[in-house]
């Protein structure tokens, strides 16, 4: 399915219907009690954080999101129908904005946001009787219902973000890791959407990996698919930068590195500070240790050293990923 991670809606909940002015009819009697009924609620609109749902995609097709009124109310005491309520699924992570300012946050699944109530139904002259008043004619018109204009960004919920260029094994990394089972090419851009995998411990705990494809060198001035994927791991705990240890462009792992994280601290300062790890990818080819020396050396980082292709070293960045996960929840999980 399509992935789309922005929209606008529109909502509009229901007015509420009317109260009703109506007398029983008695011989004798010009005017009998009072009996109109209630009007009915309108329809309200609320959007729900669904994990099953992954993209907005619907929502950008559907535009807009309209409740009906509520029934107005009618003799004989008779209420008014109150209109049904449109419950509008959205993937957890959707985030709400009006005029630029954030009204709602569906981080969790199940959590849902009343986006606007249906109008009150009106009461009827039924209600008005009183002792003294016993042929009321007063009646309360039904609320207004609202409109609002909405939009949406969709900001996956991720443990860890994945990056490094394209080319460098992001989708074979995860592949290996977990169940995800994304396209692999040895061309760039093979990924052109955030891919989400579940890396389980094999002790009960895991963590959700986002894939970010597409930062490349000139992102943040709009290069290529531009640095708009990068709003998927502000959320993140940490990063696993992966490197390609041996280009076959003949580029420099360092250099490469460098690059992701200019990048990074050009869209947003926040996420450059995020606790990386780095993992250097391809150490099956031939000159690799080589490679891992002289960047282990030229960074001064402790780079993991792993091959995707083969298995290699998987195991301790897995340990080092659930390692520095429950350190940076305090001990925690
Ligand atoms: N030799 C070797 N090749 C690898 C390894 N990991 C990935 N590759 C190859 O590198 C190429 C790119 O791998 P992908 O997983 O598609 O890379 P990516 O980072 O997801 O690339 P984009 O989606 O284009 O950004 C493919 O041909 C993979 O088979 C590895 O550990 N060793
Ligand atoms: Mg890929």
């Amino acid at each position: 399915m399509e992935f789309v991670d922005e929209t606008t809606v529109a909502v509009r909940s229901g007015k509420g219907g009317d109260g009703a002015v109506a007398f029983r009819r008695e011989r004798n009697m010009p005017l009998g009690g009072p009996t109109g009924g209630d009007g009915g609620d309108g329809g309200s609109v609320t959007f729900a954080a669904d994990r099953n749902a992954d993209t907005l995609l619907p929502l950008a097709r559907t535009q807009i999101y309209a409740a009906r009124s509520g029934e107005p109310g009618k003799g004989n005491n008779r209420h008014g129908a109150s209109a049904e309520n449109i419950i509008v699924k959205v993937p957890v992570g959707t985030v709400f904005f009006e005029s630029w300012e954030q009204v709602a946050d569906l981080d969790e699944d199940g959590v849902s946001w009343l986006a606007a109530a249906g109008g009150r139904g009106g009461k009827g002259n039924a209600s008005f009787a009183t002792a003294i008043n016993r042929s009321p004619r007063e009646f309360t018109y039904g609320e207004e219902g609202t409109s609002r204009k909405l939009r949406l960004e969709l900001k996956l919920i991720a443990d860890v973000g994945l990056l490094g260029l394209p080319n460098a094994g992001k989708s074979t990394i995860l592949s290996r890791l977990s169940a995800a089972r994304p396209k692999i090419a040895d061309y760039p851009f093979t990924t052109l959407q955030p891919q989400l995998g579940i890396v389980p411990d094999g002790h009960g705990r895991e963590l959700v990996m986002a894939d970010i494809p597409g930062i490349v060198e000139g992102a943040a001035d709009g290069s290529g698919m531009g640095l708009k994927f990068l709003r998927h791991v502000e959320r993140c705990h940490f990063l696993l930068h992966l490197v390609d240890v041996q280009p076959g462009d003949g580029s420099d792992p360092e250099e490469n590195h460098r690059i992701i994280n200019n990048e990074l601290a050009a869209y947003s300062p926040v996420l450059a500070r995020k606790p990386q790890i780095v993992a250097l990818n391809k150490i099956d080819l031939t000159g690799a240790d080589e490679a891992v020396d002289n960047f282990r050396r030229a960074t001064g980082l402790p780079a993991l050293a792993v091959s995707a292709a083969s298995g290699a070293g998987l195991r301790e960045l897995a340990i080092a990923m659930f390692d520095l996960s429950r350190s940076l929840r305090g001990g925690a999980g």
